[in-house]
Parts: structure tokens; sequence; C-alpha cells
């Protein structure tokens, strides 16, 4: 792959020459500059060679006497550089502090060439906050993996990384109003002047909603956290409104507090960035403009603060019409919240493919771009990528090759290997946000005519055939290669479930490809014996899934969920149907099976998915506050007529007394409605089904009035 910088620059000179990589330095400034980040980077570079008559290096940023005569080549735009390699001279003009970091940056990527190339870059962000927000459900970054993430950061001109994690007890409900005690504080500091080394905005979010009082004693106690995390050097803040209900959603109020805290606490610092807050209406789905939360925060918070923004959905990619949408309401540019690769909500899948959909004709529309990564920071680092790359350049931004160069960067060595997984580890199944990715996409057409071909005719298309037979190699042969490889440990430590599990779908593949073939030709004990290989696979598999990852919302790993597992099943099922027909034989034809049926007319449930596993069956829980409309209803059918023991809810409260009703049907078509009873101090509730046999239960709204709920958990056991 040629070689590029990251991110895109804005303009990139080559004139076709090059110089040998100077191995000894002298660094010319006009001002006294060691404290900069920029010059400790140059000085990382060149460890040890910073000599008077080495290569001379100029440094400096618009208005220094040092780089006057190219004041016009620095582009006159925040964290802008101008970098130009020539013969006998390196100039590198920032246009301001952060920019000269930035040229550094690009410097430190040509220096990885075997020459120097001449260039001139002109190069400047299109928006001026893009990074990250660590802002999803589940267990938070570790703090290695935090200071790694902020140099990726650095090196990839991201400028912003939001502190939030949902789990962090000292960033929500209740324990907001606590100082960090005095290790976590440590640690946070040290992730602050990490920040700094890399030119990146620290902010510090709190999420205090759920049951914050409108009084002075919480807005001091906030104020209070403040200040500590101002002492721990935090010059960035961000309040959080998100996935609340209740009180704590008044617009009214969150923009007073939120005034308060920009006129009292950060004007009144003065060193401090703007204020950053998320609302609880934060995606177009969600906001009933009439009701007038948009509008009052729009027209109430004082012109400096950002809002921030999801899109038309939770999850939602980014366009000129959601933009156009957003903007008029808040009366300020949209500060994007965006929700990939995110996966607290299919905590079993991994999105590692390529980042696409949101608009390239946006610059001018959004304030910021951040995103929401995965619990697993090192496989994140794909999509960030490519979210610095996007968010750096818009127009020029190119998915796939960026994807590519991604992959590069995290694994030059087995950068070939990592693509493989990546590419069929895409997609984030069914999931109730219906957000979808593309998976196995240069396979797919193989699959596809491999499947029809066998499926409706019972013949082989051979060329599809050899393809995917080499694909599930190539496959067995990445994971290998992955789970040995000594480079980038903290990645494969993190997706090796899924490295496991992939390999026994290439396994899989391979068995499948062997059973249609030997069905084809007639090979009736070859057959059965390869049958049983495939099965003993799909034993393999289901206890890969039923054994690592086992949270309690998602549990398990799937791996080429999208095409390879549909389409190897398909062909198991139907070359075992084939046989059976042909022998007379009774085998068993399912490789999978869904005994449960989900149905909703909420339209957040409706697509939620159901699992089982054991004799255990549950609903996918959800991350947000539910809006359930007056009779709308939740109905979980069974395949055919079984015995339930318990049925457990958690709404997120114990007061559904004259609001929720929880029915079953049993066989004869009669409703029983069960009684539901605090399950132990929290929010769980339990039913006890009864002796019965249960065809479907319901669980329904019967208040009259919309409510808003948590749907953290809907699980039930067979006996
Ligand atoms: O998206 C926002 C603003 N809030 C939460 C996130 O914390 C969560 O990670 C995502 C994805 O589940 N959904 C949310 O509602």
């Amino acid at each position: 792959q040629n070689f590029q910088i990251q991110p895109t620059p804005q303009q990139y000179v080559t004139l076709q020459d090059s110089l040998e990589i100077p191995l000894q330095v002298s660094l010319i400034t006009d001002k006294s500059y060691e404290n900069l980040p920029a010059v400790s980077l140059v000085e990382n570079l060149w460890k040890g060679q910073i000599k008077e008559n080495g290569f001379p290096i100029y440094l400096g940023i618009q208005g220094d006497k040092l780089v006057k005569k190219y004041k016009k080549n620095i582009p006159n735009k925040s964290e802008g550089y101008y970098l130009s390699i020539e013969k006998d001279k390196i100039i590198v003009a920032g246009a301001d502090e952060q920019g000269l970091f930035y040229g550094i940056q690009t410097l430190a990527q040509l220096l990885t060439l075997p020459k120097l190339p001449l260039v001139q870059v002109t190069d400047y962000p299109d928006l001026p906050y893009r990074g990250v927000v660590e802002g999803f459900y589940g267990t938070p970054w570790s703090q290695d993996a935090r200071l790694r993430q902020l140099e990726f950061y650095g090196k990839n001109k991201l400028n912003v990384y939001l502190y939030g994690p949902k789990d962090d007890p000292y960033h929500s409900t209740p324990n907001w109003r606590k100082p960090y005690p005095p290790q976590e504080a440590a640690q946070l500091k040290a992730l602050v002047d990490k920040a700094k080394e890399n030119e990146v905005i620290f902010y510090w979010a709190i999420h205090p909603g759920q049951d914050i009082r409108w009084n002075t004693e919480d807005r001091d106690a906030l104020m209070k956290k403040f200040e500590s995390m101002y002492e721990l050097g935090v010059r960035a803040f961000a309040v959080f409104f998100d996935d609340i209900s209740g009180e704590g959603t008044k617009a009214e109020k969150q923009a007073e507090l939120l005034n308060y805290l920009d006129d009292n606490f950060v004007k009144v610092k003065g060193d401090v960035a703007p204020l950053v807050m998320c609302p609880t209406e934060y995606n177009k789905s969600w906001s009933d403009v009439k009701g007038g939360y948009l509008t009052t925060l729009g027209d109430k918070l004082n012109k400096g603060i950002q809002i921030m923004w999801t899109g038309d959905r939770v999850i939602a990619c980014i366009d000129k019409p959601s933009m156009e949408f957003i903007n008029p309401l808040l009366k300020r540019k949209a500060y994007i919240w965006w929700n990939f690769p995110v996966s607290d909500y299919v905590r079993d899948h991994l999105l590692m493919g390529p980042v696409y959909g949101n608009g390239l004709d946006i610059k001018d529309d959004m304030a910021a771009f951040v995103s929401n990564p995965m619990e697993r920071a090192e496989a994140s680092k794909i999509a960030l990528y490519s979210i610095a790359d996007y968010a750096w350049n818009l127009e020029s931004y190119d998915s796939d090759n960026s994807w590519k160069r991604a992959i590069q960067d995290l694994m030059p060595q087995h950068a070939k290997y990592l693509e493989t997984f990546a590419a069929h580890n895409s997609d984030l199944g069914e999931n109730g946000h219906g957000f979808r990715r593309d998976e196995s996409v240069a396979l797919q057409p193989a699959l596809k005519a491999l499947q029809e071909s066998y499926t409706k005719e019972g013949k082989i298309d051979e060329k599809a055939y050899l393809e995917v037979s080499d694909a599930c190699q190539q496959i067995i042969l990445s994971a290998d290669m992955l789970m040995a490889s000594k480079t980038n440990r903290p990645l494969i430590e993190e997706i090796k479930p899924w490295l496991i599990q992939f390999k026994l779908v290439g396994e899989y593949g391979q068995q499948v490809l062997q059973m249609i073939q030997e069905q084809a030709t007639g090979k009736t004990e070859d057959f059965k014996e390869t049958y049983a290989h495939a099965q003993a696979l799909q034993v393999q598999m289901g206890e890969v899934d039923a054994t690592y990852n086992q949270n309690p919302y998602q549990p398990g790993v799937k791996s080429g969920s999208k095409c390879l597992m549909p389409t190897f099943n398909s062909l198991f099922e139907a070359s075992t149907i084939r046989y059976n027909q042909q022998q007379g034989t009774q085998l068993d034809t399912r490789a999978e099976y869904q005994p449960y049926t989900l149905n909703s007319d909420v339209s957040q449930l409706a697509l939620l998915p159901v699992r089982r596993k054991g004799r255990t069956g549950a609903v996918s829980s959800s991350n947000e506050v539910i809006l359930w409309q007056s009779n709308g209803q939740l109905t979980l059918a069974m395949d055919y007529p079984r015995t339930l023991g318990n049925i457990v809810l958690d709404l997120g409260t114990l007061d559904i007394e004259g609001k929720f009703v929880l029915e079953v049907q049993t066989a004869d078509g009669n409703w029983k409605t069960l009684e539901l009873k605090p399950a132990n101090n929290k929010t769980l509730l339990v039913a006890q089904a009864g002796s019965e046999q249960v065809v479907q239960f319901r669980l329904k709204n019967t208040s009259g009035t919309l409510q808003k709920v948590y749907f953290k958990r809907c699980s039930f056991n067979e006996l």
C-alpha cells in the first residue's frame, strides 16, 4: 500500500526528491519552546541526537520572526501548520501551538520512510473538535488502555477526550457528589498529564441527572466536585443528562444549572474550555419539538455552551438533513456524539469494519465530532483511526482506504490477517436500534452463488466453492497467526475469544463445504463422518459462546454472524435434508434453533433479540429510557407450550402497580395475570408462571398514559 499521511492532509505536494534521514538535528526557535509538547515530540524523534551542528529544523508559531518568511504558507486556521522539507532544512510552522504539534506528527510519519521525501504540507482540520467520548455502559477502560489511547489521539490529531464512562460510580448517580478516592484521583491526574502531552483536551464529565435535586445544595455539590477535578488539573468539563427520567429531565432547570456553572466556574477560572452538555432528548427520534425541550436549551443556554447530539436516532449516521434539523433548534452547531463503534448493546459482537455513512458535506454544520467507542479500547482503534481521518478532512475521506490504513497501522507485520478478521467481524447482529453494518463484503457474491445453486438445485457452483474454500483457509490461518502474534498483544488479548470462535467458523465452513461435495457425489459414508465433524464444531462454537464474555446483557462471542454463519448453516441444513431424502435417514437437520419469538408495538423494544442458553431465555436489555405508550405491550411466544418457572423483570423501578400487567397465555388459550413481587432491595421483580404449560407471556402498559421506564432485564427459565 502506498504511503499516506494520516489523517489525510488538506494539501500535500511532493517534489519527487528525497534526502537521507538526518541522524543529528539542531532545533532552531525564536522563543523558548522547551515546554511545548511539539518540542518534546521532536526531542523524542531524535533522542540524544539534538546537536548544535545537526541538520537544521526551524520550529515556529505564526507571529514568530523565525517563520515570518512563511507567513503566507501557514494556514489561517486554528491547529493548522505548514511543513516544508527541503534539501538543507526542515521548517515546521504552526498556526498555533497545536498546529506546530501536528506538523511534527506529520514529520514523524514521514520519518518512518526509508528516505525523507521533499514535501510541502499545508494542513488544518475541518472540525475544531475531534475525538472520543468514553461514554459507554460496561467495564470502563483500564488506566493503561487510556494512556495508550491518549497517545494514539496525539498521533492521529484527535484533540478531545471526554471522560464519561457510565459505570464509573463517581461520574454518575448517586456518587457524583463524592470526590474520587486518592488512588483514582491520582490516576485521573496521570491521564490529564498524558492528554496535555498529546495536545488533547481532557474533558471530565458528570452524569448527575437521575437523582439531582434542583436546589442550592446539589448545585454546590456539583461546583465542589468540579473544583476537586480542577485541582487534579482538569480544565474542561461536561454535564451529561442522557438516559434519565423524572425531575432531572427539565430543560429549564438544566439550562439554569449549566449557565450557573458557566458564569461562576468556567468564566471565573478563565483557563477552562467551553462547557459541553449532553441533553436528555439527544436524538431526533425522541425529541418532542412541540414539547419545547430542545428550543428551551437553544434559547436559554449561554452561547458558549456546546450541546451534544447523536443524530436522527440513538445510533445513526450523520448527514446534511440531520444537521439541518437540529442546528436551528439549538441555535448553534451541534456537537456530534457519534454512537459508533460502541457495542454496549451488542456486547457479543466486535465492530471492526470500515467507518462509513456520515456525510462528507457537513464540515460547516458541526461543532465537533466525537465517537463513543467499544469497551474494548484497542479493538476500537480501527474505527477511531478512520474517525480521525474523517473529522480532519471530510471531503477527502475514503472509507475503505482509511480502514486498510488503520489495520496496517495497528499491526504492520500481520495486517493481512487482521484485515481478514476485521472484514468478517464488523456487523452488530440483530439489535434493538436496528443499526447494522456490512460484513464479509468481498466474499458475499461467492457465498450467495454457492448457497443458491446448492439449496435450490443441489448443484455446486465450482468457482464460488473454490473461493469460499480458500476464504475458510484464510480464516483459520489468520486466527492462528493473530493468536500467536507477538505484536500488539493488548489488541490480541482483547479479541482472543473472537479469534477462537473465528477459527471454529473457518473449520466449520470447511466441513460444510465437504458435506455438500460428498452429498452431491454420493459419498455416503464420508458424508456421515463429515456431518458428525460439523456437528462437533457447532458444539464447540456453542461452548465458546457460553464460556467467554459472560456479561449479563448480551453474553457470548459471535463471529462471522452476518454472512458466513448463516450461509454455512443453510448449507449444513440443505445437505443434511438432501442426504436424508436420498438415504431414508433421519439425521437432525437443524444447525441452530430459536424457540422464542418476540413481538412488540413499543418501537424501542420491537427489534430486541431473544436468546436461549440452557433452559434460560432472555430478551436483550436496553440502555436507554423506554417510552412505553399506553396499551403498548411486549409478547414472548414459545414454539410449543412450555412450563416456565420464574419470569424476572427489571424496569428500573418497583413502582409498577396499576401501571404494568404481566400475563401468561396457557395452552387452552386463556390469559392469566401473574403477581410481580420485588426480588431484592433493588428494582428486580419476579413472577411465578405456575405449573400449567404456557404458549406466550406479555407485559402490558395498562396505566392509560405513557410510561418512561428502563428495560434492564427480562428473563425466564423453563422447568
Ligand atoms: O448515546 C448517548 C448519548 N447515551 C447512551 C450511551 O451512554 C450509550 O453508550 C449508547 C449506546 O448504547 N446509548 C445511549 O443512550
